[in-house]
């Protein structure tokens, strides 16, 4: 690690509060271009400490960067995750406020819920369908906290992965009994097709983004628990939203969600 303690609070308040707030700011790594994807990961997780000590309860985790198509925009070959608190949740067919936000963007993705812990190293794609209670359509609503959305990967990874709000909804489907990779994600706003895609974007199946998920928690001596519920990455592009826009995500034979944003 390259960076102190007290330097890893402060950035976590910093991008805690421009969250709070919905306020932009600048990219980190600006002000500390040494800071390490240890750092970067050690702020994530100071931010998450902050909500739990105020009471706010984890409501899961997520994988970002899954797709090959953001992972080239990036220059990365590898993923990142992030987490989810209890206030991030929307209902399907909810309203979103987008003055709580800075500038949303929603994707369509596949969520799975564990039925048992899974572990790295060495985890894979039959552990994943293995300890799977069952797969359920979401969307997520991603809002960097970075000003126009440029960032690096550690300012990013630092920023929660940009996590801002998600909905579940649809209904849940037994991922041993779905083919996963072909099944087909339509992305609507305002009752116009603005994105499409086959959840094979999601790391060839997105049961390889949870193994993914459980072989990079190995490397931090931890696991996914049982009953996690995990959002696996973007199935098509992200779609920038604006007040008055709803929008509708149709997961093929696991029904639909739609949100409005006022
Ligand atoms: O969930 C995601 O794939 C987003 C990861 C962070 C990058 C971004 O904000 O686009
Ligand atoms: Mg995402």
């Amino acid at each position: 690690m390259k960076l102190d303690d007290k330097t890893i609070q402060n950035l976590a308040s910093h991008l805690e509060q421009a969250e709070i707030n919905a306020q932009d700011v600048v990219k980190i790594t600006d002000a500390h271009p040494d800071m390490d994807f240890e750092d970067a990961y050690a702020i994530q997780y100071a931010i998450r400490k902050a909500k739990l000590s105020r009471g706010q309860k984890f409501a899961g985790l997520k994988m970002g960067l899954t797709s090959r198509a953001k992972m080239t925009q990036m220059g990365v070959e590898t993923p990142i995750f992030g987490f989810m608190m209890d206030y991030m949740a929307r209902g399907d067919g909810g309203e979103i406020r987008i003055d709580e936000l800075i500038h949303p963007k929603v994707e369509p993705e596949i969520a799975f819920v564990t039925k048992s812990d899974l572990r790295g190293p060495g985890c894979h794609i039959g552990d994943v369908l293995a300890a799977t209670d069952f797969v359920v359509p979401a969307m997520e609503v991603i809002d960097s906290r970075y000003r126009d959305f440029k960032f690096d990967l550690k300012s990013v990874i630092a920023d929660n992965t940009s996590s801002s709000r998600f909905v579940a909804g649809g209904h849940a489907g037994n991922p041993r009994e779905l083919d996963l990779r072909t099944l087909g994600v339509v992305l609507e706003k305002n009752g116009e097709v603005v994105a499409t895609g086959a959840a094979a974007a999601v790391l060839g199946h997105p049961a390889n983004s949870i193994a993914m998920l459980a072989n990079m928690l190995a490397e931090r001596d931890e696991h996914i628990p049982a009953g996690t519920f995990i959002m696996t990455g973007a199935v098509t592009e992200a779609v920038a939203v604006q007040k008055g826009d709803s929008i509708n995500a149709r997961f093929q034979g696991l029904g639909s969600i739609s949100v409005r944003f006022v």
